[in-house]
């Protein structure tokens, strides 16, 4: 395919200049945005991830922001998940959903105070969904798109190359906690999150003037610890069961089918909660599943059909070879006949037809 033509809508971010100056190989755009989807290889990315560090510029991982008297009150209309604990120091991985239940988005909510949220998105428009109840409704709430970017570092090197740019107090930073640190003349919120499971941080940078500074402050810190830019990366988040919104799951899918059941805890009646309770009570009819598929496969650019005796009982639109472990990871949703670990089930791949067979668990 030919080059992405950055413009208007397809925006660039505060790190694009340093993205282009580390040689990205490739980018995707995500809520209009432009993400790098990888710099030497997938697979050399992935190598070095899990032994060093990496600076990924997500800005794209957008931030709705949610802010005012009644910012809880639609955040609780927003969540299936139980809010009632939140700290002003926490993230949440949740799963929004519409009045079936049919996924919208999976953002990571942030809670800045008791008036003041931020979801981190995935891609979709779900500031729109969020200002239309908060409209129709009435709500005094503010409901906006600030220019707050998230940059990740990311790897088992992170927290000591964090700690030079940010000071040591990014070491006690629990996993989906934050503290506001500062750099320069700003505090900026830091949290112990990110899309790999190699360890490490989001830095959410509120001023696209500070940027390019942090960049090559972090760069400029880690030489000695082989720092490289990097992106989320297609083999680590298989290998590790991220799901990416949009290809492993759908608005036709509900929460329970992404496996996110446990983040569906809110006692309220939050916007779906009717649609979803057949499925809190009887599990539902298809689910996410690590899947091994046999053979050579090419990469996955859109879906593949799961199929049993001609029949179609999944997809798969998530799959790659990982290196580490010696065979092609992918990411399922499979009808509940099909989804028992260790069943076989054909998968229409661009190249032919292969053999996939269901996993127990993810790889880490
Ligand atoms: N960080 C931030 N924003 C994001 C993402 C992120 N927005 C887009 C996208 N990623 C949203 N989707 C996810 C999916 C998985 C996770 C985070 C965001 C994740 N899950 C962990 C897991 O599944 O093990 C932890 C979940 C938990 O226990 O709370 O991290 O990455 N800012």
């Amino acid at each position: 395919m030919a080059v992405i033509a950055p413009n208007r809508r397809v925006r660039k971010t505060p790190f694009t200049p340093g993205v282009e100056a580390a040689g990205v190989g490739g980018y995707t755009v995500y809520n209009h945005m432009l993400l790098a989807t990888f710099f030497e290889s997938v697979e050399a990315d992935a190598a070095h991830l899990k032994q060093h560090v990496q600076v990924w510029d997500v800005s794209c991982e957008r931030q709705v922001q949610i802010k005012g008297p009644d910012a809880l009150r639609l955040m609780k209309m927003l969540s299936p998940r139980d809010l009632d604990r939140m700290q002003a120091d926490q993230c949440y991985y949740v799963p929004v959903v519409d009045q079936n239940g049919g996924m919208l988005n999976d953002p990571v909510a942030i809670k800045l105070s008791d008036d003041h949220y931020w979801l981190s998105v995935a891609d979709g428009d779900l500031w729109q969904f969020a200002l239309g109840i908060a409209v129709a409704l009435g709500l005094d709430v503010e409901v906006s798109e600030p220019d707050v970017s998230p940059l990740a570092v990311q790897g088992p090197k992170a927290d000591e190359l964090m700690a030079r740019v940010f000071g040591e107090d990014v070491r006690d930073i629990k996993f989906f906690r934050y503290k506001r640190l500062r750099f320069e003349d700003k505090e900026f919120l830091v949290a112990r999150s990110g899309w790999s499971k190699q360890g490490g941080f989001e830095i959410y940078v509120d001023g696209s003037d500070y940027g390019m500074p942090l960049w090559d402050s972090l760069f400029a810190n880690g030489q000695d610890l082989k720092v490289r830019a990097g992106c989320p990366n297609g083999i680590e988040r298989i290998e590790s069961g991220l799901l990416s919104f949009g290809s492993d799951m759908r608005r036709e899918n509900t929460p329970y089918e992404c496996g996110l059941a446990k983040f569906c805890n809110s006692p309220l009646d939050y916007i779906g909660k009717t649609a979803l309770a057949e499925q809190a009570e009887n599990g539902p009819p298809r689910i996410i599943r690590p899947m091994v598929i046999e053979g050579d496969i090419g990469p996955c650019t859109g879906s593949w059909q799961l199929l049993a005796s001609g029949q179609q009982v999944g997809q798969i639109a998530s799959a790659a070879y990982s290196p580490e472990f010696g065979v092609n990871v992918a990411i399922g949703m499979v009808d509940r006949a099909y989804w028992d670990a260790g069943t076989r089930i054909e998968v229409m791949t661009e190249h032919g037809m292969r053999w996939a067979v269901v996993q127990e668990n993810f790889w880490r």
